[in-house]
């Protein structure tokens, strides 16, 4: 009997420290605030599409008065599936439309306004716009947003408070059930100077949305989904936390710019940048405007999907109601040149070391993650005893690596984290910065640089920092002073 209790305390002691081998280590703790699942699914877009459609593009204006006859608005050849088309060839997953811009006319027949596509004699005054591009994104797999104008220079009832916010409400209810899913809403923050006084019960008009919708991303100048990045050139600061402080921000107030730029460390609200541009000059259509050049576009993914942001690209449809050939053509090249510089990773070849690894050699969090193909969830992770200066370095493994551009990720999952990094190439600086946050390229000042050791040290961080992932690339339209 002893020698059975002996045997039984021998295997089960040995299954125990066979479970405490196998056990996984846990993932580091979250620095707060965190991003929602829908931001975090938002942020994973990188580009989206505006489409600023409307009676504007008839005028060939850019703000109308609200005075406009809906009677000019007559896209005889509007063929939503070409926008979607379109999309897909810059390769967007979400497109948003002005259901109604500032001048008040209404992209869907509104049974609270006779100003809207009834008036017009397209389809006999029988079409939806809205509902034409809801059907066409939603039979190819790309999500819609919506863009519903406070400002209205139209509807009698703006500058009554009660009457007006009812009115808004109403048409907010209208487009959050009757067209399946909107991924995004956009509350734009304009008013001209002249415009009659009133509030807009933004709290009211906000939890309306969260109830019609539970999955939408709200943007406004302050969130509460996604932010305004604080200025219309699609460039986000070089400095460019996800987090901000909700309760200093407010809707149409100029003196915040600069703040929506940057973001701030300490912000207690994960409210993460989008940087809204147009293709063109204007971001209605104007027969005498053409897209700007590949460079340009470039230029502004650098300073936006490269500091951490979402790039919300506008393409207008023309007075035919489709996307002009030579914009569909621009995007095309915009997402083959994307395409060109991303998809090789010369770290890909490199073996990787780093300062030190969570858990260990088998703990999961080795430097390695960073060449998977998941920028979210696997990681490296230094361990917690690492407190001040860490280091990731790549080597090449034959020729020296050649490249122009340095691609960084952080795990945001769990919070953004670096305050200042350095890229060094056999032991020459040749970049450096402050954040990371989902998305940090740098184009290198330098033009092409030849090496054989790669090292990304991290200076400053509100935490461990934890990298998801990491490039390097070569961009073939970069030549930084003829280099
Ligand atoms: C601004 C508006 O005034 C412009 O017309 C455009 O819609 C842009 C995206 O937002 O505030």
């Amino acid at each position: 009997m002893a020698k059975l209790s002996q045997l039984l305390c021998i295997i089960t002691l040995s299954t125990y420290s066979k479970l405490a081998f196998s056990l996984a280590t846990p993932p580091p703790l979250p620095i707060l605030p965190l991003p929602s699942y829908a931001q975090l699914k938002w942020q994973q877009r990188e580009l989206i599409m505006f489409l600023h459609f409307g009676v504007n593009t008839f005028t060939d204006s850019e703000w109308g008065t609200g005075n406009e006859n809906p009677a000019i608005f007559n896209p005889t050849g509007l063929d939503a599936n070409q926008w979607v088309d379109t999309a897909i060839k810059g390769g967007v997953s979400l497109m948003i439309l002005t259901a109604k811009h500032h001048d008040g006319f209404c992209l869907w027949p509104s049974k609270y306004t006779d100003h809207s596509v009834v008036g017009s004699p397209w389809k006999n005054g029988h079409g939806d716009v809205v509902q034409e591009l809801v059907n066409a994104a939603k039979a190819r797999g790309v999500d819609v947003g919506l863009y519903l104008s406070p400002w209205d220079r139209h509807d009698r009832r703006y500058g009554n408070t009660k009457a007006y916010n009812e009115y808004y409400l109403a048409q907010l209810q209208e487009l959050l059930n009757n067209y399946g899913n909107v991924r995004e809403i956009w509350f734009d923050g304009a008013k001209g100077s002249n415009a009659p006084n009133m509030s807009y019960d933004f709290n009211d008009w906000f939890a309306m949305v969260k109830e019609l919708q539970s999955t939408i991303n709200i943007f406004s100048d302050a969130g509460p989904g996604v932010r305004w990045v604080g200025n219309e050139k699609g460039y986000a600061g070089r400095t460019c936390w996800s987090t901000i402080n909700g309760s200093s921000l407010s809707i149409g107030n100029g003196s915040i710019v600069n703040y929506l730029n940057t973001g701030d460390p300490k912000g207690t609200d994960w409210l993460p940048a989008e940087c809204d541009v147009s293709i063109r000059t204007g971001w209605f259509w104007h027969k005498s405007q053409s897209p700007k050049g590949l460079n340009e576009l470039l230029e502004i993914y650098y300073n936006s999907v490269g500091r951490n942001c979402l790039l919300l690209l506008n393409v207008p449809p023309n007075t035919t109601g489709l996307i002009s050939k030579s914009d569909v053509q621009r995007l095309t090249e915009f997402k083959s040149a994307i395409d060109t510089i991303f998809s090789t990773n010369m770290a890909e070849k490199c073996s990787v070391k780093a300062t030190s690894q969570r858990g260990g050699q088998n703990g999961g969090f080795g430097p390695e993650n960073v060449l998977d193909s998941d920028h979210l969830w696997t990681y490296w992770a230094p361990n917690d005893e690492d407190k001040e200066d860490h280091w990731i370095e790549f080597k090449a493994t034959g020729e020296p690596l050649r490249f122009n551009v340095v691609r960084i990720q952080e795990a945001i999952g769990l919070g953004q984290r670096i305050r200042r990094h350095e890229i060094y190439v056999d032991g020459n600086r040749v970049a450096s910065g402050t954040t990371v946050g989902y998305k940090r390229l740098h184009r290198l000042e330098s033009g092409v640089v030849y090496g054989y050791k790669v090292r990304l040290r991290i200076m400053g961080s509100r935490a461990l920092p934890l990298i998801s992932s990491f490039g390097l690339h070569f961009d073939p339209f970069w030549h930084p002073n003829g280099h």
